[in-house]
């Protein structure tokens, strides 16, 4: 024994209890005697507090009282064991309170022994572990996390019947609780989404119980937004379906700057038209729609007659301020599915979902409107190159054609309508 034992050896046991009494976790003694099973001799006030039991409910009582059925028989057959051997115990389990909840222990179990040494008493020190440990405190925090989730969270019953709102779905719809629970999720609907929309989120959900999709919905005061939503079905312990739980979040900045941004991508800066990106998309799709149900289209190429001499007369400023208003000039002219792009400098492309002799009639009164067009008392004039697609032509082929009867048009004196012939 080193000199700090000694100095120990005749400290008064009851001094040390006082202290165990004010220790911030629990200690509980138990005697020695494992052949009879050891009995509990003193516990702590932390001890009564952390599970309920009064001294003398539990004193002379076997600290079986704190087990239960998720006690880990196996670290307690170690701890049995460890004792047995007078040797220290650390290990952690399952105990129960006295009003029957679960915490999570963690004990540190040693011999307490006489000058003799023999082993008189156990001594367990212990830690209760700051895990969700009981199914209170699990609902607690499970209600926390739902209600200040930052996504939106919906539960309705099978009819679509609210039930329950967390704190973002309510703020972000402006609907107040009160109005929400009992009434029909379908109140959120904007009718931007077709029926077919909704039947067939329907459809999916009952038959995978799952759903993925935006949604364009509406708040309380009429402003629209678009929910990102992931709606799944809840089942109850046989399996049978119960609820829909839908975790959403408002997607619509995100949405709005992807949109401008593709309007962006898409459209010349200076008239404000499509560009060429955007017409080797709708070309394709245009070319796609042929090839599949035969619906023919045309293309009308045209270019503003002697451009450069008019900027170098009048200035650029003028010229484009010209490419502006006959933008405009033709966007009003022509009908609205067909597309208007700037191919680039003062030309242009019409796509027209119509036969060559339809189109070509499309470009005669193209070219009369530009003609008796008062530009800010300009007057100009354009060539056109008209062309259907075939059979046998591919996009490039098409605007091939198109570009060669405009090459005529301007070659046989400009401000004129050349067709390609159909082969
Ligand atoms: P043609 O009748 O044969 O088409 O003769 P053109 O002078 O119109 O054709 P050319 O290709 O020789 O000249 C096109 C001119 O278009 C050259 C350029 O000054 C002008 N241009 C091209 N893009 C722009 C633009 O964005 N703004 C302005 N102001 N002018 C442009
Ligand atoms: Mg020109
Ligand atoms: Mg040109």
């Amino acid at each position: 024994m080193d000199k700090c034992c000694n100095l120990l050896r005749d400290i008064d046991i009851s001094t040390i209890l006082n202290i165990f009494d004010n220790h911030v976790d629990p200690v509980v003694i138990t005697d020695a005697n494992i052949a009879r099973g050891v009995k509990i001799i003193y516990v702590n006030n932390a001890f009564c507090r952390e599970t309920g039991y009064k001294k003398d409910e539990v004193i002379g009582k076997s600290p079986k009282i704190l087990q239960g059925e998720k006690s880990d028989r196996e670290t307690l057959r170690r701890l049995k064991r460890n004792l047995k051997d007078g040797v220290n115990f650390v290990g952690q389990t399952t105990n129960y309170r006295k009003d029957g909840s679960e915490y999570i222990v963690q004990w540190s179990v040693a011999p307490l022994k006489d000058k003799k040494g023999t082993t008189v008493a156990f001594i367990s020190l212990q830690k209760i572990l700051t895990k969700l440990s009981t199914t209170k405190d699990e609902k607690l925090l499970l209600k926390a996390i739902i209600e200040h989730a930052p996504g939106m969270i919906l539960v309705t019953d099978l009819e679509g019947i609210i039930i329950y709102a967390n704190n973002s779905f309510i703020r972000n719809t402006g609907y107040s609780e009160e109005e929400l629970i009992g009434n029909d999720s379908r109140l959120l609907q904007s009718g931007k989404q077709s029926n077919k929309f909704y039947e067939k989120m329907w459809e999916q959900l009952i038959s995978t119980g799952r759903f993925e999709g935006l949604l364009i919905n509406k708040k309380k005061d009429g402003t629209l937004f678009y929910d990102k939503k992931k709606i799944t079905v809840i089942k109850d312990e046989k399996g049978n379906p119960r609820f829909y739980l839908a975790v959403s979040y408002d997607v619509t900045k995100e949405v709005e700057n992807e949109k401008n941004l593709k309007k962006r991508v898409y459209t010349d800066a200076l008239t404000g038209l499509y560009n060429r990106e955007k017409y080797n998309i709708d070309i394709k799709r245009l070319m796609q729609d042929y090839r599949e149900k035969s619906k023919p289209f045309s293309i009308i190429l045209f270019d503003i007659d002697n451009f450069k001499s008019l900027n170098d007369n009048l200035g650029h400023d003028i010229g484009d301020f010209i490419l502006q208003e006959l933008a405009k000039l033709i966007s009003q002219t022509i009908r609205s599915d067909d597309d208007l792009y700037r191919w680039g400098g003062e030309e242009f492309v019409l796509l027209v979902q119509k036969p060559l002799v339809i189109a070509v009639d499309i470009a005669k009164k193209l070219n009369k409107t530009i003609k008796n067009h008062n530009f800010n008392n300009i007057n100009i004039t354009a060539s056109f190159g008209v062309a259907q697609i075939t059979e046998d032509t591919d996009t490039d082929g098409l605007f091939k054609k198109a570009d060669i009867a405009l090459y005529q048009a301007k070659k046989s004196g400009r401000d004129k309508v050349v067709a390609s012939e159909l082969e």
